[in-house]
């Protein structure tokens, strides 16, 4: 395999307006982004990716961009943003941008003229389409919820949107889009950036025809995603995009993709894939329920594990996926993953460890490094997220009480990771000296950086060191190119798997245990005159584990713990 600068790279997202707030308007920004770089370096993180941070309405929070060339201004600057970026290398750190072209803002002026003028040029820029006997061109459900199909005022025509109808899907098709789009792209990678992680992407490739499809819900629609599974062709665009942007500035890409063919994956992240990496979402998308976050099924530790490791395997000889536990989407992992009784630091180090050894490109999610969790709201109007919203209404329609619909969403909100970065115990986390835009976890009381800084047993001290142990000189070609090979499968709780080398005898076995008790994992005989090594230890006792290892060949693992032994 060809090596790439990046294969041996920890990464972590940003989402800039809950991260650090310098001016006290409440809303994080890119000066105080700076404020923390030290911080992340100290992490040991070397590429960050930005959550959108372009002009934009904030509909969908930045995901809908009204300039492609432009900095928010509750962001910053263009200054400010060079100075990120100056700052970020000195460090020897590189930058991700998001790039959401998918879809636009409403507001963006493409838009604006192409309602200005439907026959005219820029209408060619999205989809606009007659609708069918004064209806809709199509019966699409939209991610957010309701049609994907918005009229085009004073004409007979629909423009497609698949998420917010403030979200207009851009044509791919035209070739002046493209042009334009890969025009932008490239004069962001000549700033310097380092790659972009690509926003839903799958979504470019339209069935023009926009057949309808049997109705999956009581509203008589089927959801778009239906259209997505059913077309060809997306890697025609894909190939073309990279060809004329990322390709010739060897840069990377991280590609949000759900939904592909499932004999695409070489195609996609293969050594000449469209794309440098994609996120592994099997775990997130495991308790999918078939209609909303009302119907998502219970997680079981079992199908967790094995889910993960199967996608382990199967990008062996392909390439590398970016593995994460959370990101702006998703719930926080410690409280979606762990069973109850390892919501606590145990199991959030356990998980720590676990993920972060994977082969694979490690992406932590800000707060994820301190054990983040979940946060409980009153009620819906506490609640900002577009699709959480839709989400409560889809839960009530079904039938579920209030009561039930807010706990779905105290399960499955994308607020739950865009609450404030908890900094300090000072008034709102430290994370700014204004009104939060969104309340604060109260648990930042006791959940916060400053804290566990000064605790060698703490989330955050794990991370820093299984990360250090990632990256340290001697096993950084195991914890990067390294095989994965699962062990202990039959035990109920274990987490097991080693990394190594073919044809060296290093060997790196990662052991936890999920269970509520203890369990016993029995060791493979060492080679004559080995001297097995415990790496790091979960629970600080490295020296006793090394003893049982020597006296038993046996390690027992408590509840909620987990090792790191060299072999
Ligand atoms: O998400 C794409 C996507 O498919 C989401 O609808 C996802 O399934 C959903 O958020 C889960 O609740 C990307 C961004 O990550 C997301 O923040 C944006 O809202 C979306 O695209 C539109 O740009
Ligand atoms: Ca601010």
């Amino acid at each position: 395999m060809q090596r790439k600068w990046w294969h041996d790279k920890v990464a972590y997202q940003i989402y800039p307006k809950s991260f650090m707030d310098s001016n006290g308007d409440g809303i994080g920004d890119l000066r105080g982004i700076i404020s923390k770089l030290d911080y992340l370096q100290e992490l040991g993180v070397d590429i960050i990716w930005l959550s959108p941070i372009y002009q934009s309405p904030f509909v969908d929070q930045g995901y809908d961009i009204s300039d492609y060339y432009k900095i928010a201004e509750e962001f910053g600057s263009m200054e400010e943003f060079d100075e990120l970026l100056e700052e970020t290398k000195r460090r020897g750190m590189y930058v991700l941008m998001d790039l959401v072209v998918n879809h636009c803002s409403d507001q963006h002026e493409w838009f604006r003229k192409a309602l200005a003028d439907p026959d005219g040029e820029y209408a060619d820029y999205f989809y606009f389409v007659k609708g069918k006997d004064g209806k809709a061109p199509s019966n699409y459900r939209s991610y957010f919820g309701g049609s994907a199909w918005e009229p085009v005022p004073g004409t007979d025509m629909y423009y497609l949107h698949m998420f917010a109808k403030e979200q207009p899907d851009l044509n791919w098709e035209n070739p002046k889009l493209r042009k334009e789009i890969y025009r932008m792209i490239n004069w962001w990678l000549e700033k310097g950036l380092a790659g972009f992680r690509i926003d839903a992407i799958i979504n470019v490739k339209k069935d023009t025809a926009f057949p309808s499809f049997e109705p999956d819900g009581p509203d008589g629609l089927a959801t778009c995603v239906k259209m997505v599974e059913e077309v060809d062709g997306v890697g025609e665009i894909l190939e073309d995009m990279k060809k004329n942007t990322f390709e010739k500035y060897d840069a990377f890409t991280v590609a949000e993709v759900f939904n592909m063919k499932e004999d695409e994956l070489r195609e996609f992240v293969g050594e000449n894939g469209h794309f440098s990496t994609m996120f592994d979402f099997s775990a997130q998308t495991l308790t999918e329920g078939e209609h909303g976050w009302y119907d998502s099924r219970p997680l079981v530790f079992r199908e967790w594990r094995d889910i993960i490791f199967a996608s382990q395997k199967e990008m062996e000889g392909i390439g590398f996926k970016a593995n994460i536990i959370e990101n702006h989407d998703e719930p926080r992992g410690a409280s979606r993953f762990l069973p109850e009784y390892a919501q606590n630091e145990e199991g959030k180090k356990t998980i720590a460890v676990t993920s972060t050894l994977l082969r694979g490109i490690p992406f932590i999610y800000q707060g994820q490094e301190i054990g983040m969790e979940n946060c409980r709201r009153n009620s819906i109007s506490e609640y900002n997220d577009i699709s959480t919203i839709d989400q409560y209404q889809e839960a009530l329609r079904a039938g579920c009480t209030e009561e039930e619909a807010l706990e779905y969403c105290y399960k499955y909100s994308r607020d739950n990771a865009r609450t404030p970065m908890q900094w300090n115990d000072d008034v709102n986390g430290g994370f700014t000296k204004g009104r939060p835009w969104l309340a604060m976890n109260p648990d930042y009381t006791r959940i916060n950086v400053e804290e566990q800084e000064k605790r060698e047993d703490s989330v955050l001290s794990c991370y820093k060191k299984v990360i250090a142990l990632r990256k340290a000189p001697e096993y950084r070609e195991a914890f990067t190119y390294g095989r994965f090979l699962p062990d202990y499968e039959d035990h109920d709780y274990i987490f097991a798997y080693h990394r190594k080398i073919e044809g060296t005898d290093q060997d790196i076995l990662i052991a936890a245990n999920y269970g509520k008790e203890s369990d016993t994992i029995t060791l493979q005989e060492g080679t004559e005159g080995t001297v097995r090594k415990v790496l790091l230890s979960t629970s600080g006792r490295e020296e006793e584990i090394s003893g049982e290892m020597a006296g038993e060949n046996a390690v027992t693992l408590g509840s909620c713990e987990a090792v790191v032994i060299l072999l």
